[in-house]
């Protein structure tokens, strides 16, 4: 059965007398990984960034049997609310109406025919393939699942969209990683630096980099890879080290926490803020060729200078003392331990720093991060010390 047949048996949007010019000229969006609940940081910003932007947007969420649209709430209304179809200001931009080009689908990477399904059904222009179990030390507890998910599921996307006959009519982001860099083989990392990834989850990044590029040079997909460095914000998940950190020093100047836990501290990353890098994913949509490109800020920081911060933004100063496992950050002014290390944190292989170069991005697409790290530490900081204030379970 040809692919066009196939498709044209699925039910869904009847574009395919559309020329393709027109099929191109529509803005409609497929994002994996908007999350429900506390995760899909990405997913949301990017959200907020195309329906801003004119698309059609659709999210594809996993069920879950304690649903929660925490990050998406603000953007997603219910069909019936008769808030979006009649915004208060009667403007079509009131980002109340927005909602109304805002539509969730359930589904899942692991599951091929659900993909076949809401892509026939939809007809996306651009796909954002940001579904991931993203976290590296759980990877190392689930290595299968992270493989099934992160390298198999990007291919299942990829075949969905040729089986559905829209492979000339795609554009399809890749979430890649600087994790693929690993062990580096130099400083700073770039487009062109060997990969030597060192958990679970960079190798099966690694599968769903090179099976990106090969869909691109076998049936000359427009699909791309954005390697992007860590990205944070106040969406970020609360079990990766800078939304732990700063929730800690939130609670702590709350009173409500005496102590953080974390592992190592000396490791040192390139950190950016989520904001601005979704603008670099749908920058390199908008291309004239599919290009892979590295996002980063270019600088480098400790977990332990993230810490020093974090804290300072609330008036106090860590100083450390100690060595190893045995180290302890006291508070310098009242002699309280505030940070120790818990081995259990320790990651059976670490990639110990990571630092990019993204003048590619900024010479090529004009791309380069507006927020630094100390504004990033500091809003982070801040909405979690309001978020405890109002006992928020959202952020
Ligand atoms: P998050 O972990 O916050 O979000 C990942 C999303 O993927 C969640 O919404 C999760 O849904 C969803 N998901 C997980 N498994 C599946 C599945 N089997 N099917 C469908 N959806 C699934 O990640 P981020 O937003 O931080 O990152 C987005 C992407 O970018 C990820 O692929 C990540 O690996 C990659 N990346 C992130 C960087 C960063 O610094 N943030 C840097 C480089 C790459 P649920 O809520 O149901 O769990
Ligand atoms: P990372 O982010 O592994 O870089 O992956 P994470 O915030 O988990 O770790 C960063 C560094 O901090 C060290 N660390 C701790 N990490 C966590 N999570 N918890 C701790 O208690 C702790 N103590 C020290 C880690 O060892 C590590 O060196 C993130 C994810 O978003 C990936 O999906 C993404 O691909 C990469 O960033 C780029």
């Amino acid at each position: 059965m040809s692919e066009n047949l196939i498709a044209s048996l699925l039910v869904g949007r009847n574009t395919s007398a559309m020329p393709i010019e027109e099929y191109k000229a529509r803005k409609v969006a497929l994002v994996t990984g908007v999350g429900v609940g506390v995760t899909g940081q990405d997913g949301s910003y990017l959200t907020e960034f195309l329906l801003e932007k004119g698309y059609e947007v659709h999210g594809i969420i996993r069920r879950s049997s304690s649903f929660n649209t925490g990050r998406i709430e603000h953007i997603y209304k219910d069909r019936h609310d008769q808030v979006f179809k009649h915004p208060p200001s009667g403007k079509t931009d009131d980002p109340l109406y927005l909602g109304v080009k805002f539509f969730l689908h359930h589904g899942d990477l692991t599951d091929s025919t659900c993909l076949v399904h809401i892509i026939s059904q939809i007809q996306p222009t651009e796909v954002y393939n940001l579904a991931a179990q993203s976290h590296v030390k759980v990877s190392f507890d689930m290595s299968e699942y992270t493989g099934d998910v992160d390298a198999l599921g990007t291919l299942r996307l990829l075949d969905a969209i040729r089986t559905c006959g829209l492979s000339d009519r795609v554009r399809f982001y890749q979430a890649s990683t600087s994790e693929l860099y690993g062990k580096v083989a130099e400083t700073p990392q770039k487009e062109t630096t060997p990969f030597y990834p060192r958990s679970p989850y960079g190798v099966a990044k690694l599968y769903a980099y090179w099976i990106t590029v090969n869909y691109r040079e076998s049936y000359d997909m427009f699909a791309c890879n954005g390697i992007l460095f860590n990205h944070e914000s106040p969406r970020r998940g609360r079990t990766f080290v800078t939304r732990k950190i700063t929730r800690a020093v939130a609670d702590i100047h709350l009173g409500r926490q005496d102590c953080l836990y974390l592992g190592n501290i000396d490791a040192k990353r390139d950190w950016g803020h989520a904001r601005d890098y979704v603008e670099g994913m749908w920058l390199m949509l908008q291309q004239e060729k599919p290009v892979d490109y590295v996002l980063a800020t270019g600088e480098t920081h400790t977990v332990r200078s993230f810490i020093e911060k974090a804290f300072r933004v609330t008036g106090r100063t860590i100083v450390w003392e100690g060595e190893g496992v045995n180290e302890i950050g006291k508070d310098s002014e009242t002699g309280k331990v505030r940070v120790r290390i818990d081995p259990k944190y320790f990651r059976p292989a670490e990639v110990e720093i990571l630092l990019g170069d993204p003048t590619k991005a900024n010479t090529e697409m004009g791309w380069k991060r507006k927020v630094t790290f100390d504004e990033l530490v500091t809003e982070m900081v801040v909405a979690d010390i309001e978020g405890g204030l109002n006992s928020s379970t959202l952020m």
